[in-house]
């Protein structure tokens, strides 16, 4: 009798123990939408459109209404969201230390193809939680870089499918632009198959979640949708821009619901920290309704071409059906999957992002500190309710994106007194990033 209590009692301290590293190594799936509007979605005011799936999602986790991308276009916030900082303080290295073979191609077609890539020196995410023990996957798309020295297995990424340039054709999967070649890789080859690229990308992060289900995983699925070009399931079937747009969409919705789908089947909804974000603002046709009540779209620093919609989920963590208005940035998930996967960032290394877990838990806000975009010669800065919005040297606007989130009222005359602090914090921000 002694001896199988002792049996039971070893067994339930392993049992207790593997519970606890359970908790403290949650799997994490990261579902990034491409160019989706802060009102494409029905649980963001979408009247037209039913995704029933990411709705649902918002209802059993924390919805966020004021997160932002780092970047108004595609390139910009892939770098933040895999290094936990300003994309602007990363190191980019130009193309001409690419490989011949690559600088050949480009001087045959120089038109639109991209020239630098992200320095694999750089500490990124996958690669902090691959020394964590996590097993990471990018299924989508990557867009850091063309040339295979900039392939996202030399990030730290242990498997690859999808595309490695800004967009692919849907059914074919030929880059959309640059070389005009075959973009669809299976790890370190290019292999072309059939399929419509949202369901295949849906079906190798299903298949990543099974094959992973009893260690810890990192799945990062990005999705080429509802990127350009717009086209639905139907290679064939005649539609108009904005109908394939919608399918598109459904698509991506229908994407979330196999994903979670998929975490219930295995048991691991309760063990997953499920985020669901888009990258910047929509570049969308032009009758539909992308972006609520928003100003300006994609490549724009008004609240249009950066405010996304977030989504948290993760049962017994995050409480179901809440809000929050909390300020957040796409830099903020390494260091909130850093802390909770028990990854260690080398000392010394900056990091911009703060972790996210105090706002999910709802145990503390992040509210006090300013956050930065620039875009080209346009900057904006953001401190409490307050937007300051520049050109230049010029100063444009000054919004209270709170109160006003459509920024119709530009209070720069009545509010001049705020703008001489405001413009301080963003040069000290650019001086530390090295922008200027
Ligand atoms: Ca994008």
């Amino acid at each position: 009798m002694r001896r199988f209590f002792i049996h039971l009692s070893a067994s339930l301290l392993i049992a207790s123990a593997l519970a606890t590293a359970e908790q403290r190594q949650p799997n994490i799936v990261l579902i990034l939408a491409d160019d989706l509007g802060y009102g494409s979605l029905g649980c963001y005011g979408n009247q037209e459109l039913k995704t029933p799936h990411i709705d649902q999602l918002a209802a059993g986790g924390m919805k966020f209404t004021d997160f932002h991308s780092n970047g108004a276009m595609c390139t910009p916030t892939r770098a933040s969201l895999l290094t936990g900082r300003y994309q602007q303080r990363c190191v980019w290295v130009p193309d001409e230390e690419l490989s011949p073979i690559f600088r050949k191609q480009r001087q045959e077609n120089p038109i639109q193809r991209w020239a630098w890539g992200l320095s694999t020196e750089e500490v990124t995410l996958p690669a902090l939680l691959q020394e964590a023990g996590y097993h990471t996957a990018l299924i989508g798309k990557w867009h850091l870089g063309y040339d295979r020295k900039f392939h996202p297995m030399n990030y730290g990424f242990d498997t690859f499918r999808g595309f490695i340039g800004g967009n692919v054709d849907y059914h074919t999967h030929i880059a959309g632009y640059g070389t005009k070649e075959l973009d669809w890789w299976q790890d370190r080859e290019i292999r072309d198959e059939q399929g419509y690229s949202t369901d295949l990308l849906t079906k190798y992060a299903c298949d990543f979640i099974g094959q992973n289900k009893t260690k810890p995983f990192f799945l990062f699925l990005a999705h080429g949708a509802p990127h350009q070009p717009w086209q639905g399931r139907e290679p064939n079937r005649k539609q108009s821009p904005v109908e394939n747009y919608r399918e598109m969409i459904t698509a991506l919705d229908e994407s979330v619901g196999t994903v979670m789908q998929t975490l219930r089947k295995h048991q691991l909804e309760t063990k997953t920290l499920v985020l669901f974000c888009s990258d910047n603002g929509p570049q969308a046709p032009r009758d539909f309704a992308a972006n609520g009540p928003l100003k300006g779209n994609k490549s724009s620093l008004w609240e249009g071409g950066h405010r996304v919609p977030m989504i948290a989920h993760w049962p017994g963590m995050i409480a179901a059906a809440t809000s929050s208005g909390e300020v957040a940035m796409t830099m903020d998930f390494l260091p909130t999957f850093t802390k909770l996967a028990g990854a260690k960032i080398p000392e010394g290394h900056t990091i911009d992002g703060t972790d996210l877990m105090p706002i999910l838990k709802q145990e503390g806000d992040i509210n006090s500190r300013s956050i930065h975009w620039k875009h080209g010669e346009a900057w904006a800065v953001r401190q409490g309710p307050w937007k300051l919005i520049g050109q230049g040297r010029k100063t444009i606007a000054l919004v209270h994106v709170v109160d006003d989130p459509s920024e119709t009222t530009n209070h720069i005359e009545q509010k001049r007194d705020l703008i001489p602090s405001m413009r301080r914090l963003h040069e000290k921000w650019e001086d530390e990033v090295g922008e200027r």
